[in-house]
């Protein structure tokens, strides 16, 4: 159907492999749309919900022991062990190629192989990226249509290059024994086989537009990063730009979607993206960012019209939920929505549950797949082909007790040193124990795809090629007191930290120093309206010196697992801040 020779070829090559009995180029229309959704009714892998509603809303279960993403089976296959680096599973190219071969050899045997182009970034940007995934997943189909700009568009971008990243997807036969998700980055290539849960198989998601981009981008001279992108638009009308990544479980996707509090009278923000931000140097020599997805895959539960109302009328209607309680005639239901749950329902393992069955009714990890475009705060500049230019980078993770609210680094080198050593605590929704603290360079530990010392070596090397880089600030909405009780609001309320935050990019707002950074003084916070007992916020600004000689001990093993690789000005950094301390 169309005409490109290196997307021909290829294709035929992969169904020699897995031998599908019918091959569907597909177009992106809307007939099309129509036409596999009710054919994936009628096998029962998608179900319609109730039309009235949630129009134009879908709803599927995966398998039980299928529903996140599987970092012990994701592997980076590049021809050096060492580029893959300390962090990264590895797996040699030819072994990989042919393990993942042999599940792949007749896994398509009776089923259909979809062809999906793909484009990650707005329709004829030049830094935009053209993908192509095979799946024999009508659902993968359906989801990566809200995802990406899909059909024939992409092919289009593409015209007769042979520059696309090649996606192989099969569902084989759900066996996780028998599950990988491999990546090339020498060849562009992503293979995933033997998961159907979005993470995994939609991917031009984070196989494509993290790990293998922060490939493309390190030889390339940008950034692809695991980011939310927000704009802040004050009282006279300016707005400023903020990217902000924070461990899988931080609330990125409330952030990228807060809703000013009242007594911020005059103040909108904007939703870029939520996940993903493609950041490079722009030629006035700032950097700006771009959001390579159209849609969001936001977890559910938790989801309501307090936290994040915004999501709420987002994915109302022409989504795809994934997991969640389905209820009587076509409703569905989630922990932690707003609505009592139904009398009794199917849980998200298809089993029979009522309110008293005493587990959850929704996985944790449940899923909305929704166009970004339904959102009530996207911003008009979400498309822009050039991006938008980037006022500050925000680092942060769920800290009781070590990080305060907010503070600034001394400069760029510092800022990376603080985005490198970022940690999250883990909580009741993960699996384990709660409480331990799991260190996430950049949020980006399960994504980056080379070696996480030559990661660091590129942002540093970054920030001296910027001629007017963001300021880095880090933000803790996560601290408790005594008992264990969150000390600040958050949601809505964090806009205030945004606004201390982007003053001092335009040094108007007051800090002072302290040996971990810029902190604001308690004045500098507009808190008016907010009523917070006495002594909170110089709780929630406080640096415990001693915990703070304990949280740099608590980096070192990490540090020192980065081997030879490990840039010495982290390592400088990381010493100057003990001097301070001391
Ligand atoms: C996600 C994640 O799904 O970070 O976005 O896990
Ligand atoms: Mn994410």
């Amino acid at each position: 159907m169309y005409k490109n020779k290196a997307v021909t070829q290829w294709v035929e090559e992969m169904a020699k492999l897995t031998k599908p009995d019918k091959i569907v180029w597909l177009d992106g229309s809307d007939e099309e749309r129509i036409r596999l959704t009710q054919e994936a009714v009628s096998t029962g892998e998608i179900k319609y919900l109730n039309q009235e509603k949630y129009p134009g809303c879908l709803f599927h279960r995966t398998a039980k022991n299928d529903v996140a993403r599987v970092e012990h089976l994701t592997f980076i296959c590049s021809r050096n062990k060492e580029d893959a680096g300390p962090t990264n599973n590895w797996m040699a190219p030819e072994e990989a190629y042919e393990k993942a071969g042999r599940i792949f050899d007749g896994s398509m045997r009776g089923r259909t192989m979809y062809v999906i182009p793909y484009i990650m970034g707005p329709m004829g940007s030049p830094f935009s990226k053209v993908g192509i995934e095979l799946t024999d997943s009508i659902y993968v189909v359906l989801n990566m249509r809200i995802m990406t700009t899909m059909g024939k568009a992409a092919m289009e971008q593409l015209g007769d290059s042979g520059s696309f990243v090649k996606g192989l997807h099969s569902k084989a036969d759900l066996n996780p024994e028998r599950r990988y998700i491999m990546h090339f980055p020498e060849d562009n290539t992503i293979w995933s086989v033997g998961s159907g849960y979005g993470g995994n198989v939609l991917l031009g998601k984070k196989c494509f537009s993290l790990r293998i981009a922060s490939n493309m981008a390190r030889h390339e001279g940008w950034l692809a990063e695991h980011m939310l992108i927000l704009g802040v638009e004050n009282p006279q009308g300016k707005v400023s730009y903020v990217a902000a990544a924070f461990p899988s479980a931080c609330g990125k996707t409330n952030l990228a979607m807060l809703v000013p509090p009242p007594a911020l009278k005059g103040y909108k923000t904007w939703t870029v993206g939520d996940d993903i931000a493609w950041m490079r140097i722009g030629e006035d020599g700032r950097l700006w960012a771009m959001n390579p997805e159209t849609g969001f895959f936001g977890v559910v539960p938790g989801t309501s019209s307090k936290t994040n109302p915004n999501a709420l009328i987002a994915a109302s209607k022409n989504t795809i939920y994934t997991n969640v309680l389905e209820g009587p005639d076509g409703t569905i239901w989630w922990e932690g929505l707003d609505q009592e749950p139904p009398a009794y329902g199917i849980d998200w393992k298809g089993d029979p549950w009522t309110p008293d069955s005493g587990t959850v009714g929704a996985h944790p990890n449940s899923r909305f797949t929704a166009p970004a475009s339904q959102c009530p705060s996207i911003s008009p500049e979400w498309r822009n082909p050039e991006g938008v230019p980037i006022t500050a980078l925000i680092f942060g993770g769920r800290r009781a007790k070590v990080a305060p609210l907010v503070y600034q680094s001394f400069d760029w080198q510092h800022g990376v040193f603080v985005g490198a050593t970022i940690a999250s605590e883990t909580t009741a929704a993960d699996t384990g124990e709660v409480g331990v603290v799991r260190r996430d360079p950049m949020a980006m530990l399960p994504f980056c795809g080379y070696h996480m010392g030559d990661y660091w070596r590129h942002w540093l090397e970054m920030g001296k090629r910027i001629p007017c880089p963001p300021k880095i600030f880090h933000v803790n909405w996560f601290r408790t007191n005594k008992q264990g009780k969150f000390l600040w609001p958050g949601f809505g309320e964090n806009l205030r930290v945004l606004n201390w935050i982007i003053s001092r990019c335009e040094g108007e707002s007051e800090a002072v120093k302290t040996p971990i950074g810029y902190i604001p003084t308690v004045d500098a916070l507009n808190l008016e309206g907010l009523d917070l007992p006495a002594g909170t916020i110089e709780s929630l600004l406080s640096v415990d010196r001693e915990v703070w000689k304990e949280e740099l001990n608590g980096q070192l093993p990490f540090l020192e697992k980065i081997g030879d690789k490990l840039p010495k000005e982290i390592m400088d950094e990381h010493n100057a801040v003990l001097n301070r301390l001391n």
